[in-house]
């Protein structure tokens, strides 16, 4: 999971359901809509996996033919919810990607919405007879399993999967489509059930028989959406992986705004890439022995309360110290915020970010932009995409709407989207596993605000409970692009696979850090529960994860 440059439309977007009486009307119409196919089935659940959608359709006896003529003559036309095939063809292996055989086709939902997917099947003697589907970024908007860099993220741990994706339901990076309802659902939750339902359909009639356990794998909005299938479907999948989960998207775009109009106020507020290394030189000199070990990475993040002072410019603004604007913009990086926008499931404001962002690519993707005049940074990216929306205005002047005069639009998309209902009883009680990780450096997706959600999961259910099938673990100076000075690179699909099959709980993971291109590592650091961090045994091998115990001090 390393890499994939944080780029604007491709780094997952803030943020951020429960189910109405209307979404229930509307599943029982396409139940009722399927119950021909469904009646002929028998109810096989999907094998020892927990996931229970029920397994329709008659099923063919296993291919005996080669990958690609399998490919070329798969054809299925009462697949769920009416998904059509638009193509089936052979992808010949390149790089770590095996040969597999991509199953394109698409969902119409209403004249707002189709759902276009991809279900990548590998041939019958590599497919390990589990699937797994992957979650864009962002908006959404396009197929991740077609994006080299999210195959790379969920590494090539995934490569016997049958993977499935999708765009969520519409086919632009912005957020303009979320005035439609039906597009609003399908992206926030329905398009990854109803493609999980096309997938485990697809797979059965291409191999004869059932998946045996079915995984969720996203980063930022893609976590966001692993995170809400198990709230709201708690039988879909046997395991989750969250990285970065942007679970309180309204959160996040609501109470930005006034750091972002700081921000693209006047020049001398903006920090320049020249000014985010000077910062995060200073930041990483005050805080980086706080874990014991000057090595560049800040684990002890809470213990980290630098103010650049010293660095205020005393004569003229130049590349060597901070205007008071600029060290007011840092300030509120760092600081908890609170715009009076009521969200879903009781949550309001938007914590701070963690410290070590300035040393990754984040503040400059996220935060700043490549310029003051271009205001293309991702935060303010997202926030304005969002003000469109709530203002149901596409001209709205960001710098100067006021988000507290739109209540109802943000509860709206809250409740659709935000991933933020603390009852996981039900994936529990299913067997479901659940690991989250985060990047203590993220500028993008605040990691307090998936501390705040893991905790009113602890509250509601016991610490202890949540650990039976849970974990929230984290890595010290990365950030939401997945790069800086720390070790971020875990096989989480290995870790939830051990867990499930084995019932390895994943205690004891290791972080790398690659250089590019390698698939040696030059540092490795224990993957911690939050909130303890790695701290240094005083002796070992910098290098080696054994030099370092989990502490929360
Ligand atoms: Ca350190």
């Amino acid at each position: 999971m390393k890499l994939h440059g944080a780029r604007k439309g491709l780094a997952t977007a803030a943020c951020c359901p429960r189910v109405s009486i209307p979404t229930i009307n509307r599943l029982a119409r396409a139940l009722a809509a399927f119950a021909p196919v469904a009646l002929l089935a028998a109810c096989g659940g999907s094998g020892g996996g927990g996931a229970g959608v029920p397994l329709a359709g008659p099923v063919a006896p296993p291919p005996v033919a080669s990958l690609e003529k399998a490919c070329a003559s798969f054809a299925a036309t009462d697949l769920p919810h009416k998904a059509t095939i638009t193509k089936s063809a052979l992808r010949k292996a390149e790089g770590t990607l095996p040969e597999v055989c991509v199953v394109r086709g698409s969902i119409f939902s209403s004249a707002g919405s189709t759902i276009q997917w991809a279900v990548e099947l590998p041939a019958s003697a590599a497919w390990n007879g589990k699937t797994i589907t992957i979650g864009g970024g962002a908006f959404d908007g396009f197929i991740p399993t077609d994006d080299p860099r999210y195959q790379a993220m969920v590494g090539t741990s995934a490569n016997p999967y049958v993977k499935i994706s999708s765009d969520s339901g519409h086919q632009t990076r912005g957020f303009e489509w979320a005035s439609d309802d039906v597009a609003l659902r399908n992206h926030a939750f329905e398009a990854n059930h109803s493609v999980l339902e096309v997938g485990t359909q697809i797979a059965i009639r291409f191999y004869g028989k059932a998946p045996t356990r079915r995984y969720s794998f996203g980063h930022s909005n893609g976590g966001r959406s692993s995170l809400v299938a198990a709230q709201r479907y708690p039988r879909d999948y046997d395991g989750v992986i969250a990285l970065e989960p942007a679970i309180s998207q309204q959160g996040h775009e609501a109470n930005n705004v006034p750091m972002l109009r700081h921000f693209f106020e006047k020049p001398e507020n903006w920090l320049s890439p020249a000014k985010l290394a000077l910062y995060a030189k200073a930041e990483t000199r005050a805080c980086d022995s706080l874990d014991g070990l000057a090595d560049g990475i800040i684990g002890n993040i809470e213990a980290c309360n630098y103010v650049p002072t010293e660095l205020l410019c005393e004569g003229a603004d130049n590349d060597e110290c901070l205007t008071a604007g600029q060290i007011e913009s840092i300030r509120l990086i760092y600081t908890d915020r609170r715009v009076e926008v009521a969200l879903a499931d009781g949550v309001s404001g938007y914590p701070r970010f963690g410290r070590g962002g300035a040393a990754t690519s984040d503040w400059r993707n996220f935060m700043f932009g490549s310029s003051f005049e271009a205001r293309d940074s991702f935060n303010y990216f997202v926030g304005y995409e969002a003000a469109k929306v709530v203002v149901q205005d596409p001209a709205v002047d960001y710098m100067r709407y006021d988000p507290t005069q739109y209540q109802a639009q943000w509860t709206r998309l809250s409740n659709l989207i935000d991933g933020t209902n603390p009852d996981l009883s039900p994936f529990a009680g299913n067997g479901g596993k659940m690991l989250i990780w985060y990047g203590l450096a993220d500028a993008c997706v605040s990691l307090y605000r998936t501390a705040e959600y893991v905790d009113s999961v602890k509250a509601r259910m016991g610490a202890s409970q949540f650990r039976e099938f849970a974990r929230f673990i984290t890595s010290p100076s990365v950030g939401h692009g997945l790069d800086g000075p720390g070790a971020g690179s875990i096989d989480l699909v290995a870790a939830m696979d051990n867990w499930v099959e084995r019932g390895a709980a994943p205690d004891k993971l290791v972080a790398s850090k690659f250089e590019p291109g390698s698939t040696t590592p030059i540092l490795q650091r224990p993957a911690c529960e939050y909130p303890m961090f790695p701290r240094y045994d005083g002796s070992g091998d910098p290098a080696k994860a054994s030099s370092f115990a989990c502490s929360a001090t």
